[in-house]
């Protein structure tokens, strides 16, 4: 979709933007599962990059304590808590730049994602850039999906990021899309974006070839020593909208109801799953901050009568569509041209 029909439809009475919602919804996912996805950090804090909402990046003083890689085994016995506890998707993120094939921590990646894929999970991982020869490695050692989120516009990225560029995450993007990932790509709202901002976010995602598996809405956690640390929270409506236009713009891919939970109400989340989410970060932590207690989460959906996903290890990711032009660009030249969006792609 273009800026244009994004900002008709958000700018919809509330009603009128739920009930297109629920139409694609239900018309998309008539089963209306929820996909209970765990989240690990294997490698926390000491990042190098300056994201401003990051607890994880070295350039702030945060309250968090650092780790090395984790170990083999000790990922593993977490992945099959994960697995014990109904979750059909395990995410590993790292506090990483990215990485680079042939070094020891990529090899470490490669020995745990080859360990995880047997558990019968969708092996998720978060690793910053990646170059094709990685991305491909990483399929074959059994990654089946790789997060990395675009967090906002275009325009407001460099106001967040300086020490990499939009065109340096659709680059890496584009690496995962040849290598046969699925890719799961999204946002955070509380950044001090406008509307447009979001709806940018949502023009780009949704114009890319093919579309993303899966697109995280997360909204800010403020970390204290972080620039965005005194962010005020967002506003519950502009979440469920935002939800909405991904649902309606993302027709096919999963819209997970990500960071910031633990401030929502359940109505609050009640109303997200009615617009469109149909899947949660599962279990007490996210990578560092808090997530609601799985406990509270399963009794949330037993009385909303919701039922969760069974794994799916045979998804595919999506096909190139060929009458499309392939999004996003190889040559990533996206950052001032993406002004010029045309509907049938972002660049
Ligand atoms: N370093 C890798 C990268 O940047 O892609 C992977 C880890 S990074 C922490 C994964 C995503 O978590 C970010 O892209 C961002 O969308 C989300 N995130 C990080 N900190 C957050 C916060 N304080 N509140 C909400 N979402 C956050
Ligand atoms: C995503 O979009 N959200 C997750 C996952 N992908 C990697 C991460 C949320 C991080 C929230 C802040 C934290 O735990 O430090
Ligand atoms: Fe590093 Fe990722 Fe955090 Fe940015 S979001 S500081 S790249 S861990």
């Amino acid at each position: 979709m273009n800026l244009a029909e994004l900002q008709e439809l958000h700018s919809l009475p509330f009603f009128d933007l739920l009930k297109r919602a629920r139409e694609v919804h239900e018309k998309f996912w008539p089963e209306g599962k929820i996909q209970l996805c765990t989240l690990l950090s294997i490698k926390t804090g000491g990042c190098s990059e300056d994201c401003a909402y990051c607890a994880q990046s070295a350039r702030y003083k945060t309250e968090l304590e650092s780790h090395v890689l984790l170990e083999r085994e000790e990922v593993m016995q977490h992945a099959r808590a994960a697995k014990d506890s109904g979750s059909t998707r395990f995410c590993m993120g790292a506090a990483w730049k990215g990485v680079r094939g042939g070094t020891p921590k990529f090899e470490q990646v490669l020995d745990i994602v080859r360990d995880v894929s047997t558990l019968g999970m969708e092996v998720c991982v978060t690793l910053g850039e990646l170059g094709p020869a990685e991305a491909e490695q990483l399929r074959m050692a059994g990654v089946t999906a790789y997060n990395h989120n675009l967090d906002t516009s275009p325009e407001h990225y460099p106001n967040i990021v300086t020490s990499h560029t939009y065109e340096d995450r659709l680059r890496t993007i584009r690496n995962v899309q040849d290598a046969g990932i699925s890719v799961c790509c999204g946002g955070i709202l509380g950044l001090s974006e406008t509307i447009t901002d979001r709806l940018r976010l949502l023009e780009v995602i949704s114009n890319f070839n093919p579309q993303p598996e899966s697109v995280p809405i997360n909204s800010l956690m403020p970390m204290p020593g972080t620039p965005l640390a005194e962010n005020p929270q967002v506003d519950p409506f502009d979440l469920v909208r935002m939800i909405a236009c991904a649902r309606i713009s993302v027709p096919g891919a999963k819209v997970r109801l990500s960071a910031g939970r633990t401030r929502l109400s359940d109505e609050v989340q009640a109303l997200c799953f009615y617009a469109g989410a149909n899947s949660i970060f599962y279990g007490e932590k996210l990578l560092t901050a808090d997530n609601p207690e799985a406990e509270k989460d399963l009794a949330l959906l037993a009385k909303l009568g919701l039922k969760t996903l069974q794994p799916d290890r045979s998804i595919e990711a999506p096909a190139i569509d060929s009458s499309m032009p392939a999004c996003p660009a190889p040559d990533g030249h996206h950052s001032n041209e993406t002004k010029s969006c045309s509907p049938a792609g972002c660049c």
